[in-house]
């Protein structure tokens, strides 16, 4: 069944195209997906995205009155190409409307199996309704994180070398064009990785001696390019998206990622105090990443406190990937997670967050697009040695290097109803 993109886009053209993409991420090949929506419709609606999202500011704000009404917004963290999940979430919280938005907070593609239908079905709902939608950029939405963990290969994969290498550029100018941030109301920051240096230090100072940046800063900041290498002119960029909090007060060189900073309670609450903010979430941070890191808190149920001062407000992570990562090496740990979307409410001033959690849905067999042997989960950002791997045999049709990588118990109980079907 091929579907057209006509804009503008209806509700129920998504609905059907996100049904679609479920059914066929049961079938077992791919590239099946290019007769659902070809790489034509496909160009299309990354055109009219990209138009949208380059109207936007670095820095989104919206206020929830005057003209720009709504009473709810509905914060997501990362999803990875965790499609069945996404499907779900949107099942739990609603869909867009008129009066409750969705804030992504980036993290679409890389690592699961099925990106390419995250992010058509994301940019869809954006194209339906742009002042509803708000995509934020994550780390993955880069090229370096694209063509190590899986995203490159697998839109290659879904839409053959050729239409492959027509379509990656033009995802990297979306990915471009992606906002760093977004306020809510007056009190409330969302942004992927965390805080970010100021634009006004040399270049030797923010190695050696950083301080915070400010909101009018980051409003000011170039939303990075294809590819932020966190220096210069993307310095902020490669900051808001790869940096993490830490448990003891200080700012310095994100020395486990080799990009972006890390940052601690007081320079949260100075950031907080200097912007009237009393509330700031952030994702980037999946059960992998927390346990390698006890000290913080524990991210198992989607959401945590990190930083807490009462009143005077909090940051928080927030993962949306349940079950996460999707594939891991053989003898690697699952750490069965479960994930979190937050509800914001004009009540309280879009300032208290209510998280929901989620288990994951059982899902088909399906192929792993990168090495798992990658060295671990995304730890090291463009400067380290990563570099992408050799191209993978992958065997488009039926998946046969399923020996090197382990899918979830439930995606193999599923191969075995079938097989006994
Ligand atoms: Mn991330």
């Amino acid at each position: 069944m091929a579907m057209e993109i006509a804009l503008p886009l209806t509700n129920e053209w998504v609905r059907k195209l996100a049904t679609a993409m479920e059914a066929n991420t049961h079938c077992s090949v791919p590239r099946r997906i290019s007769k659902i929506l070809s790489a034509t419709e496909v160009e299309k609606l990354f055109t009219a995205v990209a138009r949208v999202l380059k109207r936007e500011k670095t820095l989104v704000r919206v206020r929830g009155d005057g003209d720009d009404d709504f009473d709810e917004v509905v914060v997501v963290g990362d999803t990875h190409g965790q499609y069945h999940d996404v499907l779900k979430l949107f099942e739990l919280a609603g869909e867009p409307e008129k009066k409750k938005m969705f804030v992504f907070n980036g993290d679409f593609v890389d690592r699961g199996a099925w990106g390419v239908e995250v992010l058509l079905l994301l940019l869809a709902r954006k194209a339906l309704a742009p002042e509803r939608v708000i995509l934020l950029r994550g780390n993955h939405e880069t090229e370096f994180c694209t063509e190590c963990y899986g995203f490159e290969r697998e839109l290659s994969v879904k839409y053959g070398k050729t239409a492959g290498r027509r379509l990656y550029p033009m995802f990297l100018e979306l990915c471009a064009a992606l906002p760093l941030a977004c306020k809510v109301g007056d009190a409330t920051l969302i942004l992927h990785g965390g805080l970010f240096r100021s634009a006004s230090l040399s270049k030797r100072e923010a190695a050696t001696n950083p301080k915070l940046g400010t909101l009018a800063e980051l409003e000011k900041a170039s939303k990075g390019g294809a590819d932020p290498i966190g220096e210069g002119r993307s310095m902020i960029a490669g900051d808001v998206l790869w940096s993490d909090p830490i448990p003891e007060d200080g700012l310095h060189h994100n020395e486990n990622r080799g990009i972006g900073i890390q940052f601690g309670p007081a320079q949260t609450l100075e950031f907080l105090r200097n912007e009237n903010l009393k509330l700031i979430i952030r994702s980037h941070e999946g059960p992998d990443a927390r346990h390698d890191r006890p000290e913080m808190p524990s991210i198992m149920s989607g959401f945590c406190v990190d930083h807490d001062f009462g009143e005077d407000g909090k940051l928080c992570t927030l993962f949306s990937a349940p079950n996460y990562p999707q594939f891991i090496e053989v003898d690697d740990l699952r750490h069965n997670n479960l994930a979190s979307f937050v509800t914001l409410s004009r009540a309280t001033n879009f300032c208290d967050p209510v998280p929901t959690s989620f288990d994951a849905v059982p899902r088909p067999p399906s192929q792993c697009y990168y090495e798992l042997d990658l060295n671990g989960s995304d730890a090291e950002g463009p400067e380290s040695d990563i570099r992408p791997h050799e191209p993978l045999h992958i065997d488009v049709g039926e998946g046969d290097e399923g020996a090197r990588w382990k899918e979830d118990e439930l995606s193999h109980k599923l191969t075995l109803d079938r097989d006994q079907t």
